[in-house]
């Protein structure tokens, strides 16, 4: 990979704007970006200045300009980087970029702002994805757990445990130079302690992963229960939009519905399903096999009834059959508004923790159902500071290191220093495989090829 080469992308979206932002990083890019300017003398200019002037294309006015100026390193990508603020029409910002390409500029490929960022010791690898989710991000959680990941927290912790564990396997490696002598440079019992520690982390690392999850990609969750129970009423009411059809007849909803709904910061991704039963024709019963997928998808699923019309038994039923692991259930009672008095779990022999009574139609009780949904999924409160893994990457670089750490753990007894200097090794290597302290090209290309191109 050379960096000697000078790139050019447009920053901003495509299409018309108020202003577009073209983006030059590379030795080159002061010079070129002065070849095209008339104004003044770009090359003679401090960092982080503004200047006015135009861009002359064969002796004709293009446009009336602003330049930025960054100069090494003082920049994003550690780079000479130019920023041309110009009107954003397509026809300008595409005759300045086939400019400056013309001048000696290429064409940047997606995330090589980024990846140069990286590659000069901007960001580690995890800040550098960080930068791809906080343009992703969609709601106040997942904008706030990106930025927490930007600024490092999450590499930071991971750093300081991946120094301690070095050091070990120094110290290791320093026994098998004196391997006839039989000396243990490395205090087994510290050894034992630090892993136990690591591994703590780690695990709550892994853990976080579920809740970092649903915050980078929303919650699926899904509504179902039997048919007229009011399941589309509720998405409607949730949305508190006449989304779905609502009909007297059963089986009126037959294929999935999906919305986003945000509750509290973070998305929940509702799907409203077709009501399970004995499908009468071809077409309800392939919406029944999708809600049951639908089912199986998700995270939470809320589970809707009519309190007039089932039976204790007949809801005993349901929850049984819909119950699976991995998937928490909200018990929903419906249409409460037709009722004398308001039902309770209890009346179905239920526990109350997972138990609702609301009326769609007549939207009582939903900003209860809806705080209910958000605590069901983010069991734990978010306090905004804390580290939560959001990439399924760094999920299976920490399973890996945790195995890695098993190993040393059974091994430490009974195996000799080199082999356990090896599986130490192995930890290191899954670690360093976050921050980038260990990368390969296709690794590289991997994460960043996700990236816009001007990023
Ligand atoms: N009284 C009353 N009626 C309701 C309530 N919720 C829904 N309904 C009515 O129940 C009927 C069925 O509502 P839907 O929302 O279409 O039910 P669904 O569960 O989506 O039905 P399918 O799509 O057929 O499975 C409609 O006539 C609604 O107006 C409620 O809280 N109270
Ligand atoms: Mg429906």
């Amino acid at each position: 990979m050379t960096n000697n080469e000078t790139i050019v992308a447009l920053a901003t979206p495509n299409g018309t704007g108020a202003i577009g932002i073209i983006r030059l990083s590379g030795p080159e890019a002061i010079t070129i970006a002065d070849s095209v300017f008339k104004g003044k003398d770009l090359t003679r200019q401090t960092s982080h200045t503004i200047h006015l002037g135009n861009i002359i294309d064969d002796g004709l006015v293009l446009d009336e300009v602003l330049v930025s100026l960054f100069i090494a390193p003082r920049s994003y990508t550690k780079e000479n980087v130019v920023e041309i603020s110009c009107h954003g029409s397509a026809y300008i910002i595409e005759s300045i970029i086939k400019l400056l390409i013309k001048k000696g500029a290429r064409s940047a490929k997606a995330g090589e702002f980024t990846l140069r960022a990286f590659l000069n010791g901007q960001l580690d690898l995890s800040q550098a994805e960080a930068v791809a989710d906080l343009i992703a991000s969609n709601s106040k959680a997942s904008q706030q757990v990106a930025l927490q990941q930007l600024r490092g927290g999450f590499s930071s912790q991971l750093q300081s445990l991946r120094d301690q564990l070095v050091q070990f396997a120094s110290l290791i490696e320093l026994e098998l130079d004196f391997a006839e002598e039989d000396i243990e440079f490395a205090n087994r019992d510290q050894l034992k302690k630090l892993i136990g520690e690591i591994n703590g982390v780690i695990s709550n690392l892994i853990r976080s992963f579920e809740l970092g999850n649903a915050i980078k990609q929303g919650v699926n969750t899904v509504i179902a229960g039997r048919p007229n129970a009011g399941k589309s009423t509720l998405l409607n009411a949730l949305l508190n939009e006449e989304r779905a059809i609502v009909s007297h007849l059963p089986g009126t909803t037959r294929d999935t519905i999906e919305e986003v709904l945000n509750i509290n910061g973070i998305n929940f991704r509702l799907i409203d399903t077709a009501g399970i039963r004995e499908a009468t024709d071809a077409i309800e019963q392939i919406g029944v096999q999708r809600t049951m997928e639908k089912i199986s998808q998700s995270a939470l699923l809320v589970y809707l009834f009519d309190a007039n019309e089932i039976t204790a038994e007949e809801l005993k039923q349901d929850i049984e059959s819909l119950q699976k692991p991995g998937i928490t259930m909200l018990i929903v009672a419906n249409k409460t508004d037709l009722l004398n008095s308001a039902v309770q779990a209890s009346d179905f022999g239920l526990p109350t923790s997972d138990f609702l009574s609301i009326s769609a139609k007549e939207k009582l009780h939903i900003e209860e159902l809806k705080q209910k949904i958000y605590s069901s999924a983010i069991k734990d409160q978010l306090t905004g500071d804390e580290t939560l893994v959001t990439n399924i990457r760094h999920l299976e670089a920490l399973q890996k290191t945790e195995e890695a750490l098993k190993k040393v753990l059974k091994g430490m007894d009974t195996i000799t220093s080199d082999f356990l200097a090896m599986d130490i090794k192995q930890a290191l290597h899954y670690l360093g495989e976050i921050t980038g302290a260990v990368t390969t090209d296709d690794l590289l290309e991997n994460i960043f090829s996700k990236f816009c191109i001007g990023k």
